[in-house]
């Protein structure tokens, strides 16, 4: 192409260490790119990122295939950048695709994505070369394992999953009893709608963390005098800012000094259940609920900010999970998680942990309860907690007294 130079699109950094598998070639040889038109789409555990062309011009190489593995900055593509186009060496930013939103505006020539191979077993397997890897290694016939991944993908876990029910067999089998399948449109109209990838991942964490993790959840309720006195009389402050202060900035701040104060609350348990994993610093995640689905994006180092800097990453990270803009790494490394259902309200709910750390804490609304003080029934305004933790890793008695010096921290929570 006249003016025209070779240009290179790269895997930008994925926040992740490992490998990451591209799922979907977008565009194809001799395609018309525009400024980020997508190449392909690469899958982390957490989300899909589109990989795009970082200026205009024509797809000369297409260097990936799809169930390939790549690395940040490994080069995907090669393409005649148009001249005008000052294109940098790769994409700046590349932001993960909300699920459910259509694609940005791509070339319409699409290449179509087969199955990996068919086994005898039981029909295609979807799996990328490092699982295929892994089954090789462990004499493992992929068509009898059963997939969990997005699309039915077969994932490294489902491979280790099914050795170790293998080896397990003669001990009582913790299988699990299928749901009767039910005709639904038998008994009325129906509607199929597809899961959002967001929805599919989280079905797929929550299942993983239920059936592996003995949940026991301890409610109490928390003084909430002083958190709400602080809420209130930070208001002007907040203005000032331009920070609005709310309670799970405070009940943050609060948890980190439990955590801190109840080490093996922060921990998890290795693989092979033979030791605690300590963890020196408190990363802590919060869901957020989208229209998507749930994201757990996570506040890294809450132990070194004041309430004023986790509030304003705490709304931060809601508007980026709410936006589909949360990067992998956003949502990686979190020590303990807190699911805050205040706002819609509620007495009390069990959350599911999300492993493998070893607790979440569940929040409701704030509300006032009648509380005897030797005399009468005093007015007495609490803030319902619900500690799900795992029981292996968390003893009862422990967790009793998490959630008592929780209780103390958030009775006294206050702007420092
Ligand atoms: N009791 C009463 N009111 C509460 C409250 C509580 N426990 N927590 C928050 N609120 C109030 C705030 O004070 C604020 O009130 P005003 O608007 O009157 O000032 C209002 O609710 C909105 O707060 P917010 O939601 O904007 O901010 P937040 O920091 O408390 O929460 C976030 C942020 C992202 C956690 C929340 O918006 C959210 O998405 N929660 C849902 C989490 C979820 O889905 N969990 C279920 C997961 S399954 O385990």
């Amino acid at each position: 192409m006249p003016g025209s130079r070779l240009a290179e699109v790269r895997l930008p950094d994925t926040g992740d260490s490992e490998a990451v598998e591209v799922i979907e070639l977008c565009a194809a040889v001799g395609d018309q790119l525009g400024k980020d038109d997508t190449v392909v789409l690469v899958e982390t555990d957490k989300a899909t990122l589109e990989v795009g062309a970082p200026s205009a011009g024509v797809l000369s190489e297409i260097k990936v295939g799809v169930g390939d593995q790549v690395v940040s900055g490994q080069v995907i593509a090669l393409y005649e950048a148009e001249a005008e186009a000052e294109a940098p060496a790769q994409s700046p930013v590349e932001q993960p695709r909300k699920a459910g939103n259509p694609a940005p505006k791509r070339p319409a020539r699409r290449v179509p994505q087969p199955p990996l191979q068919v086994t005898e077993h039981s029909g295609p397997v979807y799996a990328g070369p490092a699982v295929r890897k892994l089954a090789r290694e462990l004499g493992v016939d992929l068509g009898k394992v059963t997939p969990t991944g997005a699309r039915g993908r077969t994932l490294k876990d489902d491979v280790k999953a099914y050795v170790r029910g293998r080896l397990t067999r003669d001990e009582p089998a913790p299988s699990l009893p299928e749901l009767p399948k039910v005709d639904f449109a038998s008994f009325g109209p129906i509607e199929d709608v597809e899961l959002s990838r967001i929805r599919r991942s989280s079905a797929r964490n929550l299942h993983r963390s239920w059936v592996n993790i003995p949940h026991v959840t301890h409610f109490d309720d928390a003084d909430a005098a002083v958190l709400s006195e602080v809420l209130t009389s930070s208001r002007e402050e907040g203005e000032r800012r331009g920070v609005k202060l709310t309670p799970l900035a405070l009940i943050m701040r609060a948890c980190v000094a439990a955590l801190q104060a109840f080490p093996r609350v922060n921990a998890s348990l290795n693989e092979a259940m033979t030791h605690w994993i300590y963890k020196h610093y408190w990363h802590i995640g919060f869901a957020v609920d989208t229209d998507d689905g749930l994201l757990v994006p996570v506040v890294r180092d809450a132990d070194q900010k004041d309430v004023w800097t986790l509030a304003e990453e705490i709304a931060a990270l809601a508007e980026k999970a709410r936006t589909g803009q949360l990067a992998p790494a956003d949502m990686q490394g979190g020590t303990f998680t807190i699911s805050s259902l205040g706002r819609i309200g509620g007495t009390g709910f069990t959350p599911v942990v999300n492993g493998p750390q070893a607790a979440i804490l569940g929040v409701s609304r704030l509300t006032t309860k009648p509380q005897w003080n030797g005399e009468a029934f005093v007015p007495h305004q609490v803030l319902p907690l619900g500690l799900s933790y795992d029981h292996r890793v968390v003893d009862g008695a422990e967790a009793g007294r998490f959630i008592m010096r929780l209780c103390e921290e958030i009775a006294r929570v206050g702007l420092e």
